[in-house]
């Protein structure tokens, strides 16, 4: 009897939770069958009876157990699956792609090579780590020279220097090429700063080296008006005044009129003017390191702050943006390229 309704009841399930109720209704914790014995009162019962009662419980639940096993295999190859997620939604808005763009500084630098190249210059690439001869000795700061205390410098574990300034080029160029030689020499530079709106301890500077027959002061003033009307494209205030540099003699710092402040002071500059290309005519201990003859030639040099030049050109009042690995100051220059 309670077999026949088990198979009516299974016959009732078309799905595989319908199947399981059925399950739960016989075989459940408090199910037909399980419970089937729970109104028997076994003291009534002979041993040969008790036997054949045990044998036709387990007989039940293996015959249960079977009809649920074929009744879920069929409810679940017929049953529907789930709904499914379309995989692909055409209603979504994309998300479209985003142009990359170019670092400031690496425009400003592609616009100085391409001015310098239009006067003769050659563009060289240098190395970031120098030896204390190149980056010290060979620009004429020997070791007990009070100039190196204004460049601190990282030192390496192989005693090279992560260099502090681009003029060690001065003589590796000269001693490679020789001369006559114009050349510049981008790259990033080093030094143990305290780091404020216009120092960093990682920025980029580009070295300048020309050396001819005759080259004045007059020939210096004329590359680096040049120089910035390019750059600025419009009038901007320069200063020349002296400066010291070991390498080169006479020396000037040429200073350009705050951009932001126009000369006023302000944090970025302090009193208005911005230190942005020391210069000079090179001193003849440096040609003489390059194996040049000083009866013969004579030269100038220079070293552009090319991170200030960015921070002026575009703006930027503040050159720790530069480092900041802050994406939304380049997504700014996106459109410039
Ligand atoms: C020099 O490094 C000389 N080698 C430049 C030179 C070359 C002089 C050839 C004469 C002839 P100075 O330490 O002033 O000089 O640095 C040059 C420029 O680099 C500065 O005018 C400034 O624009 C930039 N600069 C220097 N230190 C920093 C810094 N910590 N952060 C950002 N820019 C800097």
């Amino acid at each position: 009897m309670l077999q026949q309704q088990l198979l009516d009841d299974l016959a009732a399930a078309s799905a595989p939770e319908q199947v399981e109720q059925v399950r739960i209704k016989y075989l459940g914790r408090k199910g037909l069958i399980t419970n089937y014995a729970k109104d028997t009162d076994f003291s009534k019962l002979s041993a040969e009876e008790k036997k054949n009662f045990g044998q036709k419980l387990n007989e039940l639940k293996a015959f249960a157990a079977e009809k649920l096993a074929e009744a879920a295999e069929k409810t679940a190859a017929h049953s529907l699956p789930a709904v499914r997620r379309p995989t692909l939604d055409l209603t979504v808005p994309g998300t479209g792609s985003t142009l990359g763009a170019m670092h400031p500084i690496r425009m400003v630098q592609l616009e100085l090579e391409s001015v310098f190249e239009g006067m003769g210059f050659t563009v060289l690439d240098s190395p970031e780590a120098e030896t204390e001869y190149g980056n010290f000795e060979s620009v004429n700061i020997p070791a007990d020279h009070p100039a190196r205390d204004m460049q601190d410098t990282f030192w390496l574990q192989n005693e090279m220097v992560l260099r502090t300034h681009t003029s060690a080029n001065q003589v590796r160029a000269l001693r490679r090429f020789g001369a006559p030689f114009r050349g510049i020499f981008p790259g990033r530079c080093f030094r143990y700063e305290s780091i404020d709106p216009s120092h960093e301890n990682t920025f980029f500077q580009c070295e300048g080296l020309m050396v001819d027959e005759n080259i004045s002061v007059a020939h210096l003033i004329g590359v680096m008006k040049t120089l910035l009307s390019k750059i600025f494209k419009r009038d901007v205030k320069v200063r020349l005044r002296p400066g010291f540099f070991p390498f080169v003699e006479p020396g000037f710092e040429l200073d350009l009129n705050c951009l932001f402040c126009g000369g006023k002071g302000c944090p970025t500059c302090g009193d208005g003017w911005i230190e942005l290309i020391p210069c000079g005519l090179t001193h003849p201990k440096v040609l003489e390191h390059g194996g040049v003859d000083t009866s013969k030639y004579s030269g100038f040099a220079f070293g552009i702050g090319l991170t200030r030049l960015a921070m002026m050109k575009y703006g930027i009042r503040d050159i720790r943006y530069f480092n900041s690995g802050d994406v939304r100051v380049l997504e700014q220059f996106a459109a410039v390229i």
